[in-house]
């Protein structure tokens, strides 16, 4: 039976119990999505790892299957660890992950369905004469080559996968070449590599269109076509991309110059989320991004309450047009759930207005916010300081937090907040004339710190912050806030800087939790507009 905490989510992907991390090998195929991910079957604390397996119609229902992948040989018997799925030619899936063999070595496996007519691909089987495909030859650290990315095919007919790995402190994707598909050949350079990164765990590569905000299938190729190279770095656990060039020919991913390599470089999310992966909906020519939401309670606390781990909302990821960043929004598909709702519009935030959002479940919401200020205003602006650019969004949201005013903003929303305020988790702009640089700058803070009145010293509420590219010289800033008991998944401006919290509020919990929009910043903001919805849970879930 599924255990009952107040965290739990009303639809967010997880098991009934028990501990998940990465989200491994999603794909379409036949008319359903796969999603399987790390698991332990006996605990809620990470080992025992498997690839536990749902499927679903929408990416909303979900129905659990059988364990796909546990071990059970020599080259996987210590763990089954992450990996991807490509669908080759003639419809057929394949699966590549990371066995742990007796030394403790990690390796690469192959794993294929058994019954390729089971619309749910069931049972999967690792055939033995190849198994493994890839190991860590000489020169290699054997303890840190792992995640097997979904392979994409050249013009040239050979398929190509990375693996994550580091050489002290290089993080490196190794590049591997094979022309069936079992032999598999390590490429004389990696695909790309960089210093004082330290391990590259999940990486992701992908071709993103210039011209459109469709996906592309990840062997696609040729003009107006990009690629974005994503590593996890254990270091700091936070997941970084590039856009830049893939040179087919010599096999070198080369990192435009405007985003940078690295821990300073642009963020799929700036809060809770890691090991990503994203996979090409063949149905609806997207391609879609899966990220898990660890918790930030403690271990104990996640064994008291039997389960520990998210997934993320799925997310559509297309090239923003200025061809800088990425831009992420939550799958359409998730507004089915959306029920009742109430909407505010035209309303002027005057400095100190804290508004109640009522008539919905603020604990399990949608929440979509344009705010709008005269482009005259901006004048008010807060000087963006010297040498603040040198710090981190997280150092200037930690400074001026959501309770501090400020001259445009902050404003934006306080969500799971108990009664009277004890309890609380804003998410709001705040923006600043830099006039050094004759330009402004956006913040978005998500901040957790005032999330639960619960002290543990193992828990950890964090403040998580980042920078929103946003012209503003429409006058307009949008938020939109997915808040489900235990988690806020913000997604700033349009998708442009996304930010995701859990919390653990011991009061704001379900019907006594509340949500507010907010302006502490002495220029009045206007709520263009404000939709709120109560979300129901989904039919199935697991
Ligand atoms: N989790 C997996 C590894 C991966 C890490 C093990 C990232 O394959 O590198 O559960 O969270």
């Amino acid at each position: 039976s599924e255990v009952k905490t107040p965290g739990r989510t009303g639809y967010h992907f997880q098991p009934p119990r028990n501990w998940i991390n990465d989200p491994n090998g999603p794909m379409y195929f036949n008319g359903y999505y796969h999603l399987f991910y790390q698991y332990n079957p006996k605990g809620a604390t990470w080992g025992n790892i498997v690839w536990a397996h749902s499927v679903s119609k929408d990416l909303v229902n979900w129905e659990p299957l059988p364990h796909a992948i546990s071990p059970s040989e020599p080259f996987d018997i210590r763990g089954c660890w992450s990996g991807s799925a490509t669908v080759l030619p003639g419809n057929k899936p394949v699966i590549l992950y990371t066995g742990i063999d007796p030394q403790e070595r990690q390796v690469q496996n192959y794993a294929v369905p058994k019954n390729i007519s089971d619309p749910y691909l069931r049972e999967w089987v690792k055939p033995l004469e190849h198994n493994p495909i890839v190991t860590p030859t000489k020169g290699i650290n054997a303890s840190a080559f792992r995640d097997p990315t979904t392979a994409w095919r050249g013009k040239d007919g050979i398929w190509r996968m990375i693996i994550g790995s580091k050489n002290k402190r290089r993080g490196i994707a190794y590049l591997y070449k094979s022309c069936d598909f079992l032999k598999w050949v390590k490429h004389k350079h990696p695909l790309h590599s960089r210093s004082e990164t330290g391990m590259w765990e999940c990486p992701d590569f992908f071709p993103v269109s210039t011209k459109h905000n469709v996906g592309l299938e990840t062997s696609a190729a040729g003009e107006d076509i990009k690629h974005v190279l994503k590593v996890s770095l254990d270091l700091t656990r936070y997941e970084y991309y590039t856009v830049g060039t893939y040179d087919e020919r010599k096999d070198r991913y080369v990192p435009d110059g405007c985003t940078v390599d690295g821990w300073k470089g642009l963020r799929y999310d700036y809060g809770n989320f890691y090991a990503s992966k994203t996979f090409y909906d063949t149905d609806k020519k997207r391609r879609i991004l899966w990220g898990w939401a660890n918790e930030s309670d403690s271990a104990l606390n996640d064994t008291a309450k039997g389960w520990a781990g998210i997934q993320a909302i799925p997310r559509e990821v297309w090239l923003d047009h200025s061809g800088k960043q990425l831009i992420q929004w939550p799958i359409k598909e998730i507004e089915g759930l959306r029920s009742e709702h109430v909407e505010l519009v035209n309303l002027e935030l005057t400095y100190g207005s804290k508004i109640e959002i009522e008539g919905i479940t603020p604990a399990q919401a949608d929440v979509e916010i344009t705010f709008e200020f005269p482009r005259s205003s901006l004048k008010n602006a807060e000087e963006f300081e010297d040498g603040w650019e040198k710090l981190d969004a997280l150092d200037i949201c930690k400074k001026k937090g959501a309770n501090v005013k400020g001259g445009v903003g902050p404003f934006g929303l306080v969500t799971l907040a108990s009664q009277n305020l004890e309890e609380l988790t804003p998410v709001s702009f705040r923006i600043f004339r830099d006039t050094a640089r004759d330009k402004y700058i956006t913040l978005m803070c998500s901040d957790a710190t005032r999330s639960s009145l619960f002290q543990d010293k193992k828990w950890y509420k964090p403040a998580f912050a980042g920078y929103v590219d946003a012209d503003l010289t429409d006058g307009k800033l949008s938020l939109r806030s997915l808040i489900d008991h235990s988690v806020v998944e913000s997604f700033g401006h349009g998708g442009k800087t996304c930010i995701t919290s859990r919390v653990y509020p011991t009061l704001a919990i379900k019907d006594k939790a509340h949500l507010y929009v907010f302006n502490n910043g002495t220029t009045p903001v206007k709520i263009e507009k404000l939709t709120a919805w109560s979300m129901k849970r989904p039919n199935k879930m697991n």
